[in-house]
């Protein structure tokens, strides 16, 4: 194959998606399912194009390490860049394959970021030297296909969870000799990120949580989980990181329960322990889910806080209890989370990562193009209806009339701390029994479905 830039293949490199090209954008009518219908890069919606308000995301983790396996059965997808290496095999050699089909996909499918963990991009090894080593090694590599492609890094992380030494938690753990551990991965990720331009920092606590209560001091692990944060905080800002620190919040899996249970429990953790200006939150559809809220739910408490950050964009079963990650295709969670993302002004520089894995019983490489352009759609139709919705229909003027009362005279005085109890009795005396007002739910619902079905392009 040529060398050229445009499909993101490296001069020698073999192609891995043979027969796709550049998805091209070719609108609703299109019946090309290798075509985009509603992402359209450069168009503009508001005062940002599709892309700059988007900012999506390829996972390296689900996309290209995870063949399919699941506890019943191993992986069903033969990746090529796992098989043995013509060039001579070894597990280095098999990462720079990855590379090579991880940069071509990004390219083809046309994302501006990608994501990895430390041992999505480079092999592991229990000899920290080694383990440095690799890392370091693609890095390097990454590098240069960023610099030939023109591809960002939007987040890096530190795997702290496969290895079995993190099984009781990694800077929760009840062994120093595990928490001292785990700084390595956590120093070179963070590294790692600052060598690639990384925009982010993420923090999702795999296995920081217990199994068992009995056996645990929740109090002790979480101040040494506040511990590890502050000091992964002031060793990134002393190498130059300058983006945000992200927590992802989960509330279990893989252990009975996860510290960062949610938007909310995370929130109050980064307040209490002074971390609230250097971390922001990293919301997952399915963990907001598993938590027992919606997608926006979880968003919205976090852009409350000023702490949304960014979003890991999949969606869970709703008749499973665990964390399917699979593509987002729901336009009703697309367009209630574009709205939160408006409404703060956009998700920069944060972005949407697509946390998502294809079904394993989707083994065509094809899958994955699909999977994405899929997740993208939706997100482009949500943001275009979500913009529409706060720039031409009457949902905000609805919902700041239903808090007019608040708005000047006594009401005014109750929410900026002017009047007492006694005084707020005396109001209610002069004004009688409150008139009823509707919260008028099915309006706004009915309203969300017309913009949605409205056909053509705001
Ligand atoms: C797992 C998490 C993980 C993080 C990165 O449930 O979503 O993939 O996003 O460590
Ligand atoms: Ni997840
Ligand atoms: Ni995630």
């Amino acid at each position: 194959m040529s060398s050229s830039n445009s499909t993101g293949m490296f001069k020698g490199a073999r192609e891995y998606f043979p027969g796709i090209g550049r998805i091209p954008f070719e609108g609703p009518s299109s019946d090309n399912p290798l075509a985009f219908k509603h992402y359209d890069a450069d168009r503009r919606i508001g005062d940002k194009t599709m892309a700059e308000h988007l900012r999506f995301a390829v996972c390296y983790w689900h996309s290209f390490c995870n063949a399919g396996h699941d506890p019943f059965g191993p992986g069903t997808r033969a990746y090529p860049w796992d098989a043995p290496a013509p060039s001579g095999d070894s597990p280095l050699a098999r990462a720079e394959a990855k590379l090579d089909a991880a940069f071509e996909f990004f390219t083809k499918l046309g994302v501006p970021y990608y994501c990895f963990h430390d041992i999505d991009l480079a092999p592991d090894a229990d000899d920290i030297g080694e383990y440095e080593k690799n890392l370091a090694h693609m890095v390097a590599l990454a590098k240069q296909r960023q610099q030939a492609t023109g591809m960002k890094l939007l987040w890096g992380t530190a795997n702290l969870f496969s290895h079995p030494r993190y099984m009781n938690g990694a800077s929760t753990n009840p062994d120093f000799d595990v928490v001292a551990r785990a700084a390595v991965q956590v120093k070179a990720a963070i590294d790692a990120t600052v060598e690639l331009g990384g925009e982010n920092y993420v923090f999702w606590g795999g296995r920081e949580g217990y199994a068992c209560l009995l056996n645990t001091d929740m109090k002790r692990e979480l101040e040494h989980f506040a511990r590890f944060l502050t000091m992964a905080r002031d060793y990134g800002r002393s190498v130059g990181f300058t983006g945000n620190f992200l927590i992802e919040p989960k509330p279990m899996e893989p252990m009975k329960h996860q510290y960062d249970f949610d938007s909310a429990t995370v929130a109050g953790f980064l307040q209490r322990h002074g971390l609230a200006d250097d971390f922001k939150l990293n919301i997952e559809a399915n963990h907001a889910t598993l938590a027992g809220h919606s997608f926006d739910h979880d968003l919205q408490v976090a852009s409350d806080a000023g702490l949304l950050g960014s979003i890991d964009a999949n969606r869970g079963n709703p008749q499973n209890g665990w964390d399917t990650d699979q593509f987002p295709t729901d336009l009703y969670d697309t367009v209630g989370a574009m709205l939160v993302v408006l409404r703060q002004g956009g998700l920069q520089p944060g972005g949407l990562n697509f946390d998502a894995k294809v079904r394993r019983e989707s083994t065509d490489a094809e899958d994955l193009f699909l999977a994405h352009i899929g997740g993208m759609d939706a997100f482009a139709r949500g943001l275009e209806v979500a913009h529409a919705l706060l720039a031409d229909s009457p949902l905000e003027t609805w919902r700041r009339e239903r808090y007019a009362g608040f708005d000047n005279g006594a009401g005014r005085a109750f929410a900026t701390g002017e009047l007492d109890l006694p005084g707020l009795r005396a109001q209610a005396l002069e004004r009688g029994e409150p008139a009823r007002r509707s919260g008028r739910q099915e309006a706004y619902e009915n309203l969300i479905n017309q913009y949605l079905l409205r056909a053509g392009n705001s």
